[in-house]
């Protein structure tokens, strides 16, 4: 039976109470006492955390989670609610009863098939960075824009600004990687063991920043150098995907301050080396948004336009033809667009080399 469609006017707006009506923190703040804590380790259900209230020579403090955290994960990065003994005496413990709410969460998946058990494993790497410094070495190993091109996605899906890291620039130039992303406003700095680090001090200034990259790239290297007392291991490199990592957990350390007045230097994060990135969190609409270059010319593509290489009209093809972004970003999008979607080998794709690589076909 076909009802006549009624007419709608204000008397049917009906509003609800706003999301705002809930409590901020994921568990109701039942202890007044406890006291805020900021997460810089994790190591077997004990969590290194300090406070930020008492300042840079306040207590480290070693922490449990409370049961009533539910299955919440306390990860690197999240500002906490404490109770407890939080002297930060040896042997002290205390518990952690809150998390609070995450300005960003930086996430990635072992795979990027959400239709496998596997693309589904689905890690949490940091909470509340600001910065993403996706380092890359320009030679040993070998920059792989596959990779970085990942990591921009992950870093525009959770609202984390971007910082191209390219390490190793007395072994090889950054001409080429530079070149492919030239199309698009990414900041990157130039890293060689006898370069004064000021530019990069002065962009992680009062932020928090995470390092990702693969393993042996340089990561905890720079790490030591900008906080001398970190003592982080450093190790040879080894064949990705197959050696030993050097660094076996993610670690935040405080910044010295670049100037005398700054009142928050900012924090540091060193992350274990990783063999590829892993999206399957990221919707196949939201891969676009690590492509700046390309997004624009998507609004003349037809509706629900799939953007794959076989797809009808598609403005992409045009655009590139047409010499307004580099045909390897729209491979590379398109590459991703295909792993996501099942096809292909995500670890094939990982392997993808990059244009600073002389084994490059
Ligand atoms: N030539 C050169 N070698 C470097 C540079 N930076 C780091 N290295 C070397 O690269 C190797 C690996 O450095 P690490 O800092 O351990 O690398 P990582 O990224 O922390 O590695 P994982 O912890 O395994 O993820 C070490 O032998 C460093 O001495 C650089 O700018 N130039
Ligand atoms: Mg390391």
């Amino acid at each position: 039976m076909a009802t006549r469609r009624r007419e709608y006017d204000e008397d049917d707006v009906r509003v609800r109470p706003g999301k705002s009506s809930r409590p901020r923190t994921r568990t109701r703040p039942r202890h007044a006492d406890a006291v805020d804590g900021f997460v810089i380790a994790v190591d077997r259900g004990r969590y290194t955390c300090v406070l930020p209230d008492a300042g840079p020579d306040g207590p480290t403090v070693t922490a449990m989670r409370a049961r009533e955290l539910g299955r919440k994960s306390v990860v690197v990065g999240d500002r906490v609610g404490l109770v407890g003994d939080v002297s930060g005496a040896a042997g002290a413990l205390a518990r952690i009863v809150r998390i609070a709410e995450r300005s960003s969460v930086l996430r990635r998946t072992a795979e990027d098939d959400a239709t496998t058990a596997e693309g589904r494993l689905e890690r949490v790497v940091v909470a509340n960075a600001d910065q993403l410094v996706i380092v890359s070495a320009l030679a040993d190993p070998p920059p792989r824009t596959g990779f970085i091109d990942r990591c921009l996605v992950a870093a525009y899906d959770a609202g984390i600004e971007p910082l191209l890291c390219l390490t190793k620039a007395d072994l090889a130039g950054p001409e080429e990687v530079l070149d492919y992303y030239a199309e698009l406003e990414l900041p990157y700095v130039l890293i060689r063991p006898d370069s004064d680090l000021d530019a990069l001090r002065s962009l992680l200034a009062g932020r928090i920043s995470v390092l990702v990259g693969h393993s042996g790239v340089g990561k905890s290297t720079l790490v030591n150098r900008l906080v001398p007392e970190a003592a982080r291991a450093v190790g040879a490199v080894s064949a990705i995907g197959r050696g030993r990592h050097t660094s076996s957990s993610a670690v935040a350390l405080r910044l010295p301050p670049v100037t005398v007045s700054a009142d928050d230097p900012g924090w540091i994060i060193d992350t274990p080396g990783v063999r590829s990135f892993g999206l399957a969190h990221v919707s196949a609409e939201s891969l676009l948004h690590g492509f700046p270059d390309l997004v624009e010319a998507t609004v003349d593509c037809p509706a629900n336009c799939p953007h794959t290489a076989d797809a009808a009209d598609c403005a992409l093809d045009a655009w590139v033809a047409a010499g307004r972004a580099d045909p390897r970003r729209l491979a590379s999008y398109r590459r991703l667009l295909a792993s996501r979607a099942g096809e292909g080998d995500p670890r094939a794709e990982g392997e993808q080399r990059g244009p600073g690589d002389p084994s490059a076909r």
